[in-house]
């Protein structure tokens, strides 16, 4: 893969879902690219000049060597992971991939998704990039109620969501549930294992919120 273009720039926003899980992705690897932060609330990602390099305002957003782009977290990862092949995290067996793959959907469908709704629908600070209808935020809080359901009876039955061991299926299940927060939604006092698998991860550097620097 030495002659496949080279990532250059990381258009992110490091306290945003989305982003984080690239940044996690990208600490478990070791690798570092340069980063350039937005703050999605000063609308920086609708500039015209990054929607005609990018095609999307949606971040992350990954701009390589040869000057093409890629974007959706999954594609993102799924790059660095054929650049980055160790720590393996999305698959080393065809079982394996299949298993993170399910995972990653099932995460991205059942948790990270309803709580976007609930929270964006919701919350004053995503007015400025939503228009909001509190009805589309309260409906989804019962498919974010079944979400943590599955997550929990699957770890009740594994140490971790896609096996016995460590994948993007995890980096992106604890970063769901962490953003969950936003919409005042805890695991629930009875999700044992969701919540012993969650206390076995937070250590982890690559899993610790974003701090942006003081101005
Ligand atoms: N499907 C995309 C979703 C990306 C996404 O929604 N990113 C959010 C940040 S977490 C964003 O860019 N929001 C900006 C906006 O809505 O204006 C992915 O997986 O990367």
């Amino acid at each position: 893969m030495t002659d496949a273009p080279q990532p250059v720039r990381l258009v992110t926003c490091s306290t945003a879902p989305n982003p984080r899980r690239v940044n996690a992705f990208l600490i478990e690897k070791g690798v570092e690219i340069p980063k350039e932060e937005i703050d999605l609330a000063t609308r920086a990602h609708y500039d015209p000049a990054h929607l005609d390099k990018f095609g999307t305002h949606h971040l992350p957003a990954l701009e390589l060597s040869d000057g093409s782009t890629l974007t959706e977290t999954m594609a993102i990862c799924r790059y660095l992971e054929a650049l980055h092949p160790e720590p393996n995290l999305m698959g080393a067996t065809p079982l394996e991939l299949g298993r993170i793959d399910q995972w990653n959907r099932r995460v991205e469908f059942m948790i990270m998704l309803p709580a976007a709704y609930v929270f964006r629908h919701s919350h004053p600070a995503m007015a400025t990039l939503e228009v909001q209808e509190p009805v589309m935020s309260e409906w989804h809080r019962r498919p974010l109620a079944k979400g943590l359901e599955v997550v929990e009876a699957r770890l009740r039955a594994s140490p971790f969501l896609a096996g016995d061991r460590f994948t993007m299926a995890d980096i992106n299940a604890y970063i769901a549930l962490d953003f969950m927060r936003v919409t005042k939604t805890r695991v629930p006092e009875d999700h044992t294992a969701t919540l012993a698998w969650q206390a076995s991860l937070a250590d982890r550097p690559s899993l610790q919120r974003y701090v942006p620097p003081a101005a």
